[in-house]
């Protein structure tokens, strides 16, 4: 059943009805189309009107007051929440989002909702069934980055990061990440009670407490990376863990860990380095996977206890972070033959002899000749090689980020003219109006804690990520 509109936006809504009515021709309310509703600067007023003036919270709310799933579009530009906590009609503090919607944002770092650590920043009530956010980052809340309920919420081509709870928090509500990154939340990155939370082409890392965790929820990851989160990596209670083709690995606790009589399952699974161990307990089922501790317990050919020789978690391509395999890692080719089409950066797999396990695949670059009778031919004088040559070397991706330079890294990117409540924004808040990018991770317990040291590395890695965002290859 649908909550009834709160009263004190109802002089909001029927603006907003009458409006609408006049776009679809009279249409009853109740049966509406979606709408969409153009954000059209970044202050964060409130004058109850969506209109040729309209800010994030106005149309929030004018989003709510109509009936059916709404869509909302944010252009670049930070949005600083204002006013106090609290108060759930979105008239201050927190977005409250009471009917379905989708905030629709210009890229994943350059549409910022920005909690100003009032409370959460969005809190979805159970009467929206569902809230999809799209190319924006939220976060810097004093709480979680989105707070539901029975709500499905679903973050596509999102950040949510540097709050200081959850990234996303929910109770049954299922939880979608789709080239997704939930990074340097205090708390867990995703949570559930009874959700499933579904992970694809997506990265959870560095958060202060577990990367997934559920109670009775499933947890589906694919082509994903789940690192340096200070707890388990996933983890379940009474509930299945499914990891295809992703990598667990340099979590503080366990890698994938099933607290009770839930069941662990791996299909191309890379799970490394995890500091107590990679899994507890042992898997279920497993093919193509590899772990670096044994506790795994693969069978059927897979690489127990092997070397994973990872690269740190890092701009490798695409539009989330991954770790890649570096030369001699036991990963590389022990994959079978059998792999999704790409890996987590939209890389094409498989490269070299096999697939490699978990969300990276090495780039090969196949030998041009033949190095025939050299050998006995041209004995070397000098430093012979001692090593023949891989049969896959990685690609570092790197342009983008040296042609950076550092100093322009230090400013948001993107963000269009400042909003006129900057001022005001943070009463009492600790992070500034940008939402700082989470840190990167580059290993364990690196630096959850917020801004710090890593900030600066991290803003190159966003710019260089922001950058070949834009030539992903987005979601088959
Ligand atoms: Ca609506
Ligand atoms: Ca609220
Ligand atoms: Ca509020
Ligand atoms: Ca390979």
């Amino acid at each position: 059943m649908r909550a009834p509109a709160p009263t004190r936006i109802s002089i909001a809504a029927l603006v907003a009805v009458i409006g609408l009515l006049a776009v679809f021709g009279g249409t009853r309310p109740d049966s509406v189309s979606a709408a969409a509703f153009i954000v059209t600067k970044t202050a964060d007023t409130n004058d109850g009107t969506c209109n040729a003036d309209c800010s994030l919270r106005e149309a929030v709310v004018a989003a709510n007051a109509l009936p059916g799933h709404d869509n909302i579009s944010i252009p670049n530009g930070i949005y600083a929440l204002t006013g106090a906590a609290g108060e759930n009609a979105s008239a201050t503090g927190d977005l409250d989002v009471t009917d379905s919607v989708s905030f629709n944002g210009s890229g994943m770092t350059t549409t910022q909702i920005n909690g100003s650590s009032i409370e959460n920043t969005i809190e979805v009530f159970d009467s929206a069934a569902t809230l999809i956010l799209t190319d924006l980052s939220v976060g810097n809340a004093d709480g979680d980055g989105v707070h539901a309920a029975a709500s499905n919420v679903s973050l596509l081509n999102v950040v949510v990061g540097e709050n200081t709870d959850d990234g996303v928090e929910t109770t049954s509500g299922n939880v979608e990440l789709l080239s997704a990154w939930a990074a340097g939340n205090l708390s867990d990155g995703i949570v559930t009670t009874s959700g499933n939370v579904t992970v694809t082409r997506s990265t959870v890392s560095n958060n202060g407490d577990d990367g997934v965790e559920t109670a009775t929820g499933n947890i589906i990851t694919t082509n994903s990376t789940i690192s340096t989160n200070t707890s388990d990596g996933l983890v379940v209670e009474d509930a299945n863990i499914t990891v295809n083709w992703s990598t667990v690995a340099l979590n503080e606790s366990e890698g994938v860990q099933a607290t009770e009589s839930g069941l662990i399952v791996f299909h191309g699974a890379l799970i490394a380095n995890n500091t107590e161990a990679d899994c507890s307990p042992t898997v279920e089922a497993s093919d193509n996977s590899m772990d670096t501790d044994g506790t795994c317990d693969l069978s059927g050919g897979e690489v127990s206890n092997g070397t994973a020789n990872l690269g740190p978690l890092q701009n490798n391509g695409g539009p989330t972070l991954t770790h890649a395999l570096l030369t001699g890692s036991d990963a590389i080719d022990a994959g079978g033959a059998s792999c999704p089409e790409d890996d987590q950066r939209g890389e094409e797999r498989f490269q070299g002899a096999a697939c490699d396990t978990g969300a990276y695949e090495g780039v090969s670059t196949a030998p041009t000749s033949t190095p025939t009778a050299q050998a006995t031919a041209t004995p070397c004088t000098g430093a012979c090689p001692t090593a023949t040559p891989t049969t896959e070397t990685i690609r570092t991706h790197t342009p983008t980020i040296t042609t950076t330079p550092a100093a322009t890294t230090t400013t948001a990117p993107s963000t269009g003219t400042p909003p006129a409540a900057t001022a005001t924004a943070n009463t009492g808040g600790e992070g500034g109006d940008t939402i700082t990018p989470p840190d990167t991770g580059t290993g364990p317990g690196g630096g959850h804690s917020g801004p710090g040291l890593l900030v600066a590395a991290m803003l190159i890695a966003v710019v260089g990520m922001a950058a070949i965002a834009a030539g992903r290859k987005l979601l088959r």
